[in-house]
């Protein structure tokens, strides 16, 4: 069994929106993958996203009527937090998450591509390296930066990352790629999605940490 299939994104409706219940459930097995990669490092990673998760889930459930979907939220914390918006809340919470889930999309698909160091075919710090560069790196300042380079140096080889993502069984190579494809398909669908709607209202803001 994959654990990417066990938990893949349900396909968009014709709008593009976000239901926010099924995105929770969804999102809520990240934080359990990080316990398999070894390394203190990513529970911090572990933590902060966790973090977002707890947060969003939090305003959800004070009115599942009212925040049936993503832009729900940020919609109605715009009329509620004022100035503060889009730095606060759920809204700041789902900001930081998502660029987490694109650093994850853009990683699978470099996988899923086949690109790696030739001299080092081993290792995935070419993805990893590739994935930060494209999602996270221009919101980090020098520490956060180090950080980063902490975690790649910790980061699994290839084929036990491959490994984690088949639950621990010796699944094939192709297999576990074509099941990263099958995911990446509504998973990358839902990222863009909620991309777009923060292009769309305005709530993007690109301070570093
Ligand atoms: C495999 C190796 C991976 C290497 C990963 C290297 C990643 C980069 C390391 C950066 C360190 C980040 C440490 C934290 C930094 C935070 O300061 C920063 C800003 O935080 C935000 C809070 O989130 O600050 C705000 C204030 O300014 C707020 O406080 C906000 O919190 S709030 O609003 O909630 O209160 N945060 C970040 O920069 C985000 C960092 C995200 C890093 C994501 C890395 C993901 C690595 C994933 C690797 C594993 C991939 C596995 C793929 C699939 C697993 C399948 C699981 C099942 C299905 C899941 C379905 C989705």
């Amino acid at each position: 069994m994959s654990l990417l299939l066990d938990n893949r994104f349900g396909e968009l409706p014709p709008d593009n929106s976000v239901n926010t219940k099924l995105f929770l459930e969804t999102v809520s097995h990240l934080p359990t993958f990080f316990d398999c990669l070894g390394s203190k490092v990513f529970s911090l990673i572990k933590s902060d996203i966790n973090g977002n998760i707890t947060k969003i889930k939090e305003v959800y459930l004070k009115d599942p009527h009212r925040y049936v979907t993503l832009q729900h939220i940020l919609e109605s914390e715009r009329q509620d937090l004022g100035a503060e918006w889009p730095k606060a809340g759920a809204t700041l919470a789902l900001m930081w998450l998502k660029r987490g889930l694109r650093f994850i999309q853009i990683l699978l698909q470099s996988l899923a591509d086949g690109e790696r160091d030739l001299n080092q075919p081993n290792l995935i710090r070419v993805n990893i390296t590739k994935a930060y560069e494209q999602a996270l790196k221009r919101y980090h300042g020098w520490f956060v930066q180090k950080i980063f380079n902490t975690a790649l140096y910790a980061a699994p080889y290839r084929s036990n990352f491959l490994k984690a993502l088949s639950k621990g069984e010796d699944v094939k190579e192709e297999e576990c790629l074509e099941n990263l494809r099958h995911f990446l398909v509504n998973f990358a669908a839902t990222v863009d999605a909620i991309y777009d709607m923060y292009a769309r209202l305005n709530a993007e803001l690109d301070y570093t940490v």
